[in-house]
């Protein structure tokens, strides 16, 4: 019997939001909380996988993965998407066959719904975890796309991949600038330590889901934007293409247009004042991110917006929310000695308001997935 602990960890994305499915920029970092999957072989060909937020495990025979998703995803509960879905998009992509059945126990102090991403975790986790014990080979980019594959299909969410390949990548004290469309990622000294910043995530508690609504909308108003300009994605316009989108579409989707267009520039304006600068002369981009997603994505919900506000207000370098939006989280990038003022600041206003209390804690730049013991 082979056993082994495998954990992956989740993201916040420092900005390039809904710029990865339309082949753009991205700059997320890993963060130290971690998804771990603890694997032990059987001897029979069934997979069964159980989870510290469930007392129910969840089993299925290897053979019949292939049969259970993406149609009947359904039939197990939605945690159980994430791990099943990974083995059978590693089945698939592989045609491995004659893998061994496999025992995978979860657990997890990624915040869920928060938007740093648990699932990117769980996937990467067990992806991870089985490229090893069943032998397969994949690469850490493999890997990314398989745990996309995965909640694409069987968890039934569109989302893009920046999400896996943050939690596959990530490096201390870095992020990774990703180009979505060659999956070419390079590492980015953020140097917050050295500059006395600390990246606070001001967690809502508005929950939200990718696989319903606006999520998919918004990729579907890209696309029709991509074709009304005759270009294969959003990432083959510049700014200087956008008078020319405003004439030939109706408002709101040049708006979602302008949006990752603008997005995908201040994400490269963010790699170059990084190197250039350094973190603290970054604020008024992370900013502009958050008005874009606000006004032209429209993603942002009135709880984002007041953390924001409040973490500027209170002395924060930037803000902005991060990840898909309609919830989630927001963060803000502040001088070591200003977290006390800010999370003070940001939690009246949300009092003041009569949102329910915000989560605030600081994230590190931390390593990405691989194998613990
Ligand atoms: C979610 C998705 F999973 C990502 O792929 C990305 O599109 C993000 O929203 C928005 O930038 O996290």
């Amino acid at each position: 019997m082979t056993t082994g602990t495998w954990s992956a960890p989740g993201r916040v994305n420092l900005i390039g939001e809904h710029t990865d499915y339309n082949e753009g920029f991205v700059l997320p970092f890993a963060i130290e909380y971690r998804t771990s999957v603890a694997l032990a072989t059987r001897d029979d060909a069934r997979i069964r996988v159980s989870s510290s937020f469930d007392p129910e495990p969840v089993e299925v025979a290897i053979a019949d993965l292939a049969e259970i998703f993406p149609d009947g995803r359904d039939q197990v509960p939605e945690w159980a998407r994430y791990p099943l879905g990974v083995a059978w998009a590693l089945l698939q992509a592989t045609g491995a066959d004659a893998v061994a059945g496999v025992e995978l126990a979860i657990t997890s102090d990624v915040p869920i719904g928060a938007g740093l991403s648990s699932s990117a975790a769980i996937e990467g986790a067990t992806a991870s975890a089985l490229n090893d014990v069943w032998e397969l080979g994949l690469d850490r980019v493999a890997l990314a796309r398989i745990g996309r594959t995965a909640e694409n299909e069987a968890v039934g969410a569109p989302t893009g991949i920046m999400d896996q390949m943050a939690s596959m990548l990530g490096r201390e004290d870095a992020a990774i600038f990703l180009d979505c469309r060659s999956l070419d990622a390079q590492v980015v000294d953020l140097g917050f330590a050295a500059a006395g910043l600390e990246l606070l995530v001001m967690d809502t508690h508005v929950t939200h889901a990718h696989s319903t609504g606006g999520y998919g909308e918004r990729r579907a108003a890209c696309e029709r934007g991509a074709e009304i300009m005759g270009v294969p994605a959003l990432r083959d316009l510049t700014p200087e293409d956008l008078p020319r989108a405003q004439e030939l579409m109706d408002d709101v989707t040049f708006r979602r247009v302008r949006h990752v267009v603008t997005e995908d520039q201040r994400v490269l304006d963010t790699v170059a004042i990084l190197a250039g600068s350094g973190p603290e002369a970054i604020g008024p981009l992370l900013l502009a991110s958050h008005a874009s997603m606000r006004d032209d994505f429209e993603i942002s919900v009135p709880e984002l917006d007041t953390a924001v506000e409040a973490a500027m207000a209170a002395g924060a370098i930037g803000a902005r929310m991060t990840g898909g939006g309609f919830g989630g989280a927001a963060i803000a990038l502040v001088r070591h000695a200003d977290v006390p003022a800010v999370t003070d600041a940001v939690t009246a206003a949300f009092a003041d308001r009569g949102f329910s209390a915000p989560n605030i804690f600081t994230v590190l730049p931390s390593a990405g997935a691989g194998r613990d013991a």
